[in-house]
């Protein structure tokens, strides 16, 4: 089935228009469904046959008054149910425009009406988790909480200075204490951000090493799949070969690329031009090392020294045949700090905990997290950072025990800034631009 859902205070009327049922739509008690033939108001012509919900303002999506037409789902059936209700004097929707007549009816706020959008265009599991949790309200919770502690200190502070022969002077612990609390919320949030960019973004991880340590075999092993060619040939890999996965929820790029060597073969040059690029651009290096090779030769040094202040995981692989404590030891030492994991690309061994490594790498939570909110908005995140630092400045001025008002006047900017997430202080220009990118299917 297909749904077309009318909104508005004529919903009752047109959906009269375009469905027949034994009682009108005005009638139809609340929450309710009905057997109705849907109808071309022009014609006549009994189109489909379906359901109407009916849902009675406030107590609906929009808080309008809202009808749901059920068709069958056909695009040529559902496409003439909506065209009806244009001809019954419905007018189109634009992209957004019932959440945001949701968020104006106080139905939702801002982050939540940009929650529904998220949790429809979520690329994975984790993703739409995250959503999910906006739109039951954690994030604007954590804000809100954030957004009491300041408004607490605001009232101490101006009584002060409205009533400073009764308040007294500004208590600046107790007003500090305020700040920090709220900061502290704050901070719990924008730690979540990079991750959350990730889950919405996605990233690229490129896997970079000498030839024929194994980097196709990690890619395919990882993978599932046997994209990239492997043979015991030194040099197979000669261009990038890029596959997607799927790493606790974020959406990867894995690149595959030409083993690191000097070579005359102009082709192979080429591709090492390339597998150094990758490298450079990538978010997340795998660098791969082979066990059987018993100790780091000259270019695995040099490789492990590119992963200076990288996002970055040693692989060391051919677990299988040979013992790879030595290697992992070494690497260890070496890897400026990146964790070293020994693998099997053959056997598959040591693969779970090389994604375990890259997810936390990146950021990933564990299970024990997963309720709390998780910001994934480039809006959100920038929002949040205005008002740590506003915070900071606060607390900074009551250390060197200037003026209140100076401390009032960035909390105030603090707050300002938080309820740009939620909708209380944003404009209305980026309000309307918000709903204006929601796009379904996208
Ligand atoms: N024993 C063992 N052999 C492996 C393992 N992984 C790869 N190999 C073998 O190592 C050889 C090279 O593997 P590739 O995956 O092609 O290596 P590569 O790093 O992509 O090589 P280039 O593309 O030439 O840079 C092949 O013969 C593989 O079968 C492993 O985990 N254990
Ligand atoms: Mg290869």
């Amino acid at each position: 089935v297909g749904i077309v859902r009318l909104s508005g205070p004529d919903a009752f009327a047109i959906a009269d228009r375009v469905t027949r049922g034994r009682i009108p739509a005005g009638r139809q008690p609340t929450h309710t469904l009905r057997r109705v033939h849907i109808v071309d108001p022009g014609t006549g012509e009994e189109i489909d046959d379906g359901l109407r919900a009916i849902f009675r303002s406030p107590h609906t999506f929009t808080g309008e008054q809202v009808v749901e037409i059920q068709g069958h789902g056909g695009g040529v059936n559902l496409t003439r149910v909506f065209a009806a209700c244009l001809a019954a004097g419905a007018r189109a929707a634009k992209p957004g425009e019932l959440s945001e007549r949701a968020f104006a009816n106080g139905r939702m706020d801002l982050a939540q009406a940009e929650a529904v959008a998220a949790l429809v265009s979520a690329g994975t599991v984790e993703a739409q988790r995250a959503a999910r949790r906006q739109l039951g309200g954690e994030l604007s919770r954590a804000v809100r909480e954030a957004g009491d502690h300041i408004k607490a200190s605001l009232a101490r502070i101006e009584a002060s200075i409205d009533f400073p022969e009764d308040v007294g002077e500004v208590d600046a612990e107790a007003v500090t204490a305020s700040l920090a609390a709220a900061r502290s919320v704050i901070d719990r949030l924008l730690g979540t951000a990079a991750y959350g960019r990730r889950l919405r973004e996605g990233v690229t991880v490129a896997l970079v090493g000498r030839p024929n340590v194994g980097k196709s075999s990690l890619l395919n092993a990882l993978s599932g799949t046997d994209r990239a060619i492997v043979t015991p040939i030194p040099g197979t890999t000669r261009d990038v070969v890029e596959e997607a996965l799927n790493l606790h929820g974020i959406p990867v790029r894995a690149l595959d690329t030409a083993g690191l060597r000097e070579t005359t073969d102009p082709v192979e040059q080429i591709g090492v031009e390339r597998a150094r690029r990758a490298a450079s651009d990538a978010d997340v290096i795998i660098a791969v090392l082979d066990a059987t090779s018993g100790s780091l030769t000259p270019d695995d040094h040099a490789l492990l020294e590119t992963l200076s202040g990288r996002n970055a995981v040693v692989a060391v692989n051919k677990a299988d045949a040979a013992d790879a404590s030595p290697i992992t030891e070494s690497a260890r030492a070496a890897a400026f700090g990146a964790p070293v994991v020994a693998v099997s690309a053959r056997h598959g061994s040591g693969l779970d905990h090389l994604a375990a490594t890259m997810a936390a790498v990146l950021g990933a939570r564990k299970d024990e997290g997963a309720d709390a909110p998780l910001v994934t908005s480039a809006r959100h995140e920038d929002a949040l950072r205005r008002a740590s630092a506003a915070l900071g400045q606060a607390i900074g001025t009551l250390t060197v025990a200037l003026p209140a008002e100076l401390v009032a006047v960035d909390a105030h900017g603090a707050l300002q800034a938080l309820g740009e997430i939620t909708g209380e202080t944003a404009r209305e220009e980026i309000i309307a631009g918000i709903f204006a990118t929601f796009c379904i299917g996208k």
